[in-house]
């Protein structure tokens, strides 16, 4: 028996998903199942690539949309934006598998598939129980503080930086092979992994510095320019890390293709916050949720950015 399963790439709960389900079908379906792993990511213009499905076996999606294809067999996701279109979720609507769920209030894919695993199969697995609860806190960005995720405070912290770089498909593979076996120490350990993760800790841990030594604090804003360098991205939570009193974090990075202006609030703010990010980013022509937005422009807009991002600065401080 063949199964092609395709999960969300790049991502710490789309390979914790990936492993559960493998554990979940070779103990209800077929044990002696032939798997191959796909990551999928999401793309500009959407478009899901039908050919990766196959004929002659079964075909499951985890952590990732759904696929109105007759040769899906088995589908979980928990995106907001499960469904490309409205014909794709009458697709969904019109199932009658019984084999596939989407449930967008839960945090992480991998619990739901455990929880539906429980529930629809009789499937428990203890042996899986700390991944299920890594993928919950890590999807649903459910850290107890800010120094938790920033000094990657555990075995799973510390893979999900992996996991997240890896551009070697095959090598994440095997991460969700040893997920089925191992637990997250034991897979940390691996001499494989730690030469991995040793150029990403180090990268890490100057960024972490960088943003100390760039940072500003105001009157309920922290904020940093690090336009000229050459670092596109950032845990966002380093800002909270070293400003606890912070409501709200601005910051300019300039990447290959975009000067971007990254707005966020801080979930243990001693203040309230009382903007909506998402509605101050659309003004400026960018977007998101109420407590994290951004706003990206052409790669040589960095003066426009910077006039923005005071802008955007001064709007959110308090007045004392
Ligand atoms: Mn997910």
């Amino acid at each position: 028996m063949k199964l092609r399963l395709l999960y969300h790439g790049n991502c710490f709960d789309g390979v914790s998903s990936a492993a559960f389900f493998t554990k979940f079908y070779q103990a209800k379906v077929n044990s002696e199942v032939e798997i191959v792993y796909l990551p999928m990511m999401h793309q500009a213009n959407n478009f899901f690539d039908k050919n990766l499905l196959i004929n002659d076996g079964e075909n499951a999606i985890v952590d990732f949309k759904y696929c109105a294809d007759d040769r899906l067999t088995w589908w979980f996701d928990h995106h907001q934006s499960a469904f490309l279109n409205e014909q794709d979720e009458a697709h969904f609507r019109a199932d009658i598998s019984g084999q596939k769920f989407l449930d967008t209030t839960s945090k992480s894919c991998c619990e739901f598939i455990a929880r539906i695993a429980k529930e629809k199969y009789g499937y428990e697995d203890e042996s899986m129980a700390e991944l299920v609860h890594w993928a919950h806190i890590i999807d649903g960005a459910l850290y107890e503080s800010p120094a938790q995720c920033v000094e990657l405070r555990s075995s799973a912290l510390k893979l999900m930086q992996v996991i997240e770089g890896e551009k070697d498909e095959k090598f994440v593979e095997r991460i969700i092979k040893s997920l089925t076996v191992k637990s997250l120490d034991e897979i940390l350990e691996s001499s494989e992994i730690q030469a991995k993760l040793q150029p990403i800790l180090d990268q890490h841990w100057k960024t972490v510095e960088l943003i100390k030594q760039k940072a500003n604090y105001s009157r309920g804003v922290v904020s940093f320019d690090i336009a000229d360098e050459g670092l596109e991205g950032f845990n966002k939570f380093i800002p909270y890390y070293f400003y606890p009193q912070t409501t709200y974090n601005v910051a300019l990075t300039r990447g290959a293709k975009r000067v971007k202006i990254s707005v966020g609030s801080n979930p243990w703010s001693p203040r309230p916050r009382v903007h909506n990010i998402a509605e101050i980013c659309e003004r400026y022509g960018g977007g998101g949720h109420a407590v994290v937005g951004a706003v990206s422009l052409a790669p040589d807009a960095v003066e426009t950015g910077r006039k923005y991002m005071k802008e955007i600065i001064e709007e959110l401080q308090f007045e004392d």
